[in-house]
């Protein structure tokens, strides 16, 4: 499918969708996660996909929800559009491994973008923010959730209140961002992780996934249950057969997805 705002490469069973409004630093309108949706969507159904990567420019991976495109809207647009809510929620669908790749500055919705993600690998110019404050609102797709849960409160607050940006190494001290390379090296970076997933079972890393992120969800005594009855289901499948019969028998695993 032909998209105007981002780009979709698929290649080794890894979806590759890069951002592309070059022109507003990938800010985040209607048109593109509209679009990012649906390219998310078709990825996951896709058994050409074993994992996704997304992915900016060097200079942003995206400066935020288009603040032009959302100025002069009322509480009454904003509400029965449910702005960005739905598109977020076909993002969050998602079962298949999300990679970010953020390069430059990640802020307000991108930085949001970002972390509904499953991981984020950062360049060392990369810059998180949430600077809506500045504009006198607050973040409105998850960032008050999501990286108060990554970094802490202390630090979600100062983020949050100041409108103070974070840079790469900041994030990654503080577990926003799994690894740090240099710019040049960021997609190629990705793109390994994503392959090296890929080569895995994808019942496992789907479960992976499920499960990791139902700590966010629920207590740590459900989680737990959780989590054990998926590696019991998992016994039901031919690829745990597979992994474990190549353990021991000194070879490399051929997963079927089965
Ligand atoms: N929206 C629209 N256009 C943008 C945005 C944006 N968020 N960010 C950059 N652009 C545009 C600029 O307007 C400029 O366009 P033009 O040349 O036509 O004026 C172009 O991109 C290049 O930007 P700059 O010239 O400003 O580039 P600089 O290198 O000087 O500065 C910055 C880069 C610091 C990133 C700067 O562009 C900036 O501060 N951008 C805004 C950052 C921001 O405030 N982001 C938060 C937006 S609000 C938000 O994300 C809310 C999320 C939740 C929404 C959910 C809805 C329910």
């Amino acid at each position: 499918m032909a998209y105007e705002t981002i780009i979709v490469e698929i290649a080794d069973d890894v979806a590759l969708i890069t951002l592309n409004r070059p022109d507003a630093l990938n800010a985040l309108n209607s048109k593109l996660l509209g679009e990012l949706a649906s390219a998310v969507e078709d990825a996951d159904a896709s058994d050409k996909v074993r994992c996704i990567v997304l992915t900016g420019s060097e200079k942003a991976f995206a400066a935020g929800a288009d603040i032009k495109e959302m100025a002069d809207k009322s509480f009454v647009d904003m509400y029965r559009a449910n702005f960005f809510g739905d598109e977020s929620d076909r993002f969050l669908r998602v079962r298949k491994p999300i990679i970010a790749a953020v390069s430059g500055y990640a802020l307000g919705g991108g930085c949001e973008l970002a972390m509904m993600c499953d991981f984020i690998i950062a360049a060392d110019n990369a810059k998180f923010g949430q600077p809506e404050i500045n504009l006198g609102v607050i973040a409105g797709i998850g960032g008050t959730q999501r990286l108060t849960r990554y970094v802490g409160k202390s630090k979600s607050m100062d983020m949050h209140l100041t409108g103070r940006f974070m840079n790469a190494e900041e994030a990654e001290a503080s577990g926003l961002v799994s690894r740090v390379v240099s710019p040049k090296k960021l997609k190629d970076e990705a793109m390994a992780a994503a392959q090296k997933i890929a080569e895995k079972s994808l019942l496992a890393t789907m479960a992976v996934k499920d499960t990791v992120n139902r700590a966010y969800e629920t207590t740590l005594a459900e989680g737990v249950n959780y989590e054990r009855r998926m590696f019991q289901a998992l016994f039901s499948t031919e690829d745990q057969a597979e992994g474990m019969g190549s353990y021991i028998e000194k070879r490399e695993p051929q997963f079927r997805d089965k």
